[in-house]
């Protein structure tokens, strides 16, 4: 059988689906990026393969070209950033594209490549967890099969060249599915962007928010409110480290231009505050620890940090409360309740706060952004809604919080617990004098003294660092005298004495309904 196509006509074909393959990669790209979109959307908006390799870019980039970019482009440098991106991408894809049809498997390895940087960039974002891997996994794995398949089509059409039959795809016939992809990639954007836009505004107002200066500061840190052993928990706990518990499965993202405060229940008179009216008014800044009721004897779902906000109780009096109620339930954007007693947000002595700031930031979208309760004292679970939008002045008989409803305590003060941070669990430890160290807690009621036993001898007191405010946690210190002891395994455990004179209690208990207690103890071996 002879060829029906005129010599020019077969010239042409290889490089008409020269041409198709580029633009095939290009829309297996784009169809990688659109479905990567989407998928950041439920898991941050940060985790997008464009927006993390462009920012582990800017992050990597050397002053000098940073600083000449800002000089020749100035606030436009982003702008420009992603233009360039977006024409090394296209043709990046189309080398793959071209590539694929080559040879099966390069244009694909390009993909995979491709595919690891963003993962790579992603990853390793500030404050990116194993999750934030997956837009990049699922957007270039949908990528990948597009262009195989596409492709592998486009390869069909060559193959039959010459030898048309009605079984086979034509040019326009992959075309087609191309441009169907290209939709798939656009509409998976596009519900990306819906999706995430209220996202990009929560961040972007966030980077773009100064804090008011507080009109009572806190009070200088106290010098020696370390314990001077290595190993213990920091004073101050970073917000990137700060333990965070919440029901949302994504991060609720709220534009701070949108959000208000609503007062109401029982109160004289229902106020709505907006963000802005908020900022306004006098700001207070205190260092309070905070403490999960779900926290395990010796567990870390405890942090201390230094909180900017408006006294609650500020508030609370302009609404007025009536008579006879008796609790705050406040709500959260994405459906959180607690239930706080009234007078623990009306003391202005316990300083509860609608606190936008944390360690000197705007809080982190995890921690609550914009506004979140902080209330010295309580378990979160009972006093510390993040993206707090409702506070309902009412009793606590007539009305229920989330974690009420499920099993827990409608009320939550913090128990005295105490915890060895050094030496771990299990650890190994020289003959000698080994430092021992952790810290303990007793929020409004302040740590009066800390004990240390080993094995089951008499309690000594350990070494107490200074006490900053009564709302944190203070550090302690004991040198044990491993040496005496001898070598095997031992058992250290110990107890805090809160400010009341109490002794911590020593009866295991578990967390629910209203927190933990007993004795924490870590098991060594002294060698
Ligand atoms: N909106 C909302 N706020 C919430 C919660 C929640 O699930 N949703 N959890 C509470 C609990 S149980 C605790 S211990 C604290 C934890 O605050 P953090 O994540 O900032 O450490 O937030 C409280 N505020
Ligand atoms: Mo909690």
């Amino acid at each position: 059988m002879t060829s029906i196509s005129s010599p020019a006509a077969t010239q042409a074909r290889p490089r008409a689906s020269t041409g198709i393959a580029a633009l095939v990669g290009v829309v297996s790209a784009g169809l990688a990026l659109g479905v990567a979109q989407l998928v950041a959307a439920f898991v941050r908006p940060q985790s997008a393969p464009v927006l993390a390799i462009g920012s582990a870019f800017i992050d990597r980039v050397p002053p000098w070209l940073k600083d000449t970019a800002i000089r020749l482009f100035g606030t436009n440098d982003k702008l420009v950033l992603l233009a360039s991106m977006a024409l090394v991408v296209t043709l990046l894809a189309a080398l793959a594209g071209v590539a694929e049809r080559w040879r099966r498997g390069v244009g694909l390895a390009l993909v995979v490549l491709f595919g690891v940087v963003a993962v790579g960039a992603a990853v390793t974002r500030a404050g990116a967890g194993p999750f934030d891997a997956a837009p990049s996994v699922i957007g270039f794995a949908a990528g990948g099969v597009a262009l195989r398949l596409l492709v592998e089509r486009l390869r069909a059409v060559d193959g039959a060249n010459g030898s048309p039959s009605s079984s086979s795809p034509t040019r326009r016939s992959v075309l087609a599915a191309t441009a169907w992809v290209a939709a798939a990639a656009a509409s998976a954007a596009a519900a990306g962007r819906a999706l995430s836009g209220a996202a990009r505004d929560a961040v972007a107002a966030r980077a773009g928010l100064r804090l008011p200066a507080p009109a009572v500061p806190a009070s200088a840190v106290p010098a020696g409110v370390e314990n001077g052993v290595v190993g213990t928990t920091p004073y101050l706990t970073p917000n990137a480290d700060f333990y965070r518990i919440d029901t949302a499965l994504t991060v609720p993202s709220i534009d701070p231009a949108t959000w208000s405060l609503r007062v109401h229940g029982l109160v004289e008179e229902e106020v709505e505050i907006s963000f802005e009216e908020l900022l306004a008014l006098p700001m207070a800044e205190s260092r309070v620890t905070l403490t999960c009721v779900s926290n395990e004897v010796g567990g870390g779902l405890a942090g201390n940090a230094t909180w900017l906000g408006v006294p609650i109780a500020a508030v609370l009096e302009r609404a007025r409360p009536q008579a006879g109620a008796d609790m705050v339930l406040s709500r959260s954007s994405d459906g959180f309740s607690a239930s706080t007693p009234l007078s623990a947000l009306t003391d202005r002595d316990r300083g509860a706060l609608l606190a936008v700031g944390m360690n000197g930031e705007p809080l982190p979208l995890e921690h609550g952004f914009p506004v979140r309760m902080v209330v010295p004292g309580l378990y979160g679970f009972v006093s510390a809604t993040k993206w707090v939008v409702d506070l309902e002045v009412t009793r606590f008989a007539d009305a229920t919080a989330y974690w009420t409803t499920r099993g827990w305590s409608d009320q939550g003060p913090i128990k005295t617990a105490s915890r060895i941070d050094v030496p771990k669990g299990f650890a190994q430890v020289a003959q000698g004098t080994v430092p021992v160290g952790g810290v303990a807690w007793a929020q409004t009621r302040g740590i009066s003294a800390v004990e240390v036993q080993v094995d089951d001898g008499p309690w000594q007191p350990a070494t107490l660092a200074a006490q900053d405010g009564l709302d944190t946690w203070r550090q302690w210190s004991y040198a044990w005298d491993a040496a005496a002891a001898g070598p095997g395994a031992h058992t250290l455990r110990v107890r805090a004495v809160d400010g009341t004179g109490a002794v911590q209690v020593g009866e295991r208990a578990a967390p629910a309904p209203d927190g933990a207690t007993g004795w924490h103890s870590v098991s060594v071996t002294v060698q």
